[in-house]
């Protein structure tokens, strides 16, 4: 056996990008950091810097050094950026709240996006254009989240954020990016229908959107199962000629047992299987991380082991020193039947950047 190679050469074969969630603050600071991420990737999206909460500290400031910084490594090192988010009903910034109103929703949300979005136009891969729209525990019958823009703008919210984006980013691919559609408990079920609803609905008003993130914040042991459902659901985007990205992935270890090396290797199993499933749809055409190393997952605030040891969810512990998990994602690529290059519609959106 050769040695493995990077992730993004090993993507590449398979005509499949790659790479991770940054942080803006260990990008500027950590030399190793930046090589590593510049060695393994061949695509990324900022995990907090294009959020409203950190693009915008005012009603009528913008906040765009982060970004910035984060493109211009990218695109030095040959990187492709997503965009990650311009619609969402989390990470509003502070005053959102007390300023937004059903009359003037509709432009702060036309003017967020046409800033933000024709900044960068042309040199981004891909904008989630509308994050976690969904959640049929809101009860309603179209399973659409009661979130503030639902509220204050309703239904056609979506529409208007996917609409101003195509025309402020006539190349970037579209995405509608959600969470617990990869399962096979009853609820992602649920999940996955409304979302299908919702993509349906859009496509049948010719709203722009060429793409579906499937987040992939996914769990390993216990009764968690991933499988026939999700690959369903993926050739449905595809019948619906959408492209689909894992956009968000790690491995929730709080199942498994605190020993590392058991821990290790049944969260790289559960990488290896579950992108062995995604990859054998054709309309998968990345697949990201969502951060680096250990040691900076989300998880470790957000979703604490029991038993107090640190999760353990990512491709990298928190020395930068690659995992099982490395290995198993490497080992489903080289295994994943390789995919046709893209048509010349795709090479023109999200080509760049
Ligand atoms: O990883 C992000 C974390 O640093 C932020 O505090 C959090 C704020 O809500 O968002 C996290 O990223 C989320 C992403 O933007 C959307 N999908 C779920 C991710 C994990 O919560």
């Amino acid at each position: 056996m050769s040695e493995p190679r990077s992730l993004k050469a090993q993507a590449a074969a398979h005509h499949l990008l790659v790479g991770f969630a940054l942080n803006v603050q260990q990008l500027r600071e950590s030399e190793a950091y930046r090589r590593l991420v510049a060695e393994q990737s061949s695509i990324a999206v900022a995990e907090n810097a294009m959020k409203w909460s950190s693009l915008r500290p005012t009603p009528d400031q913008y906040f765009f050094e982060d970004a910035d910084f984060l493109l211009q490594f990218t695109e030095t090192n040959r990187i492709k950026l997503r965009g990650h988010n311009l619609c969402w009903h989390e990470q509003l910034p502070k005053w959102f709240g007390p300023t937004a109103t059903a009359a003037n929703a509709r432009s702060l949300l036309t003017e967020h996006i046409r800033t933000v979005a024709g900044r960068y136009a042309g040199r981004i891969h891909s904008w989630d254009v509308v994050n976690e729209a969904v959640e049929p525990k809101d009860g309603r019958p179209d399973g659409l989240r009661d979130s503030p823009w639902l509220k204050l703008i309703g239904e056609s919210y979506l529409e208007v954020a996917f609409r101003t984006a195509r025309q402020a980013d006539p190349t970037a691919l579209l995405t509608y990016n959600d969470y617990d559609i990869e399962g096979e408990t009853e609820y992602d079920a649920a999940k996955r229908s409304a979302v299908l609803l919702l993509l349906r609905r859009l496509k049948q008003r010719n709203v722009p959107i060429d793409a579906v993130g499937i987040q992939s914040h996914i769990s390993a042991g216990g009764q968690h199962r991933y499988g026939t459902s999700l690959q369903q659901f993926i050739r449905s985007c595809r019948e619906m000629d959408l492209e689909v990205f894992v956009t968000e992935m790690d491995v929730d270890d709080r199942e498994l047992p605190r020993d590392v090396l058991q821990r290790d290797a049944g969260v790289a199993q559960t990488y290896r299987s579950y992108l062995d499933t995604v990859l054998r749809e054709q309309n998968v055409r990345a697949v990201l991380a969502w951060g680096v190393d250990d040691a900076h997952s989300w998880l470790q605030a957000k979703r604490p082991r029991n038993d107090g040891a640190p999760h353990r969810p990512l491709l990298f512990d928190e020395k930068l020193r690659p995992k099982p998990a490395f290995a198993a994602v490497i080992g489903s690529f080289a295994a994943a039947r390789p995919l046709p290059a893209p048509s010349a519609g795709q090479a023109l959106r999200g080509s760049k950047r």
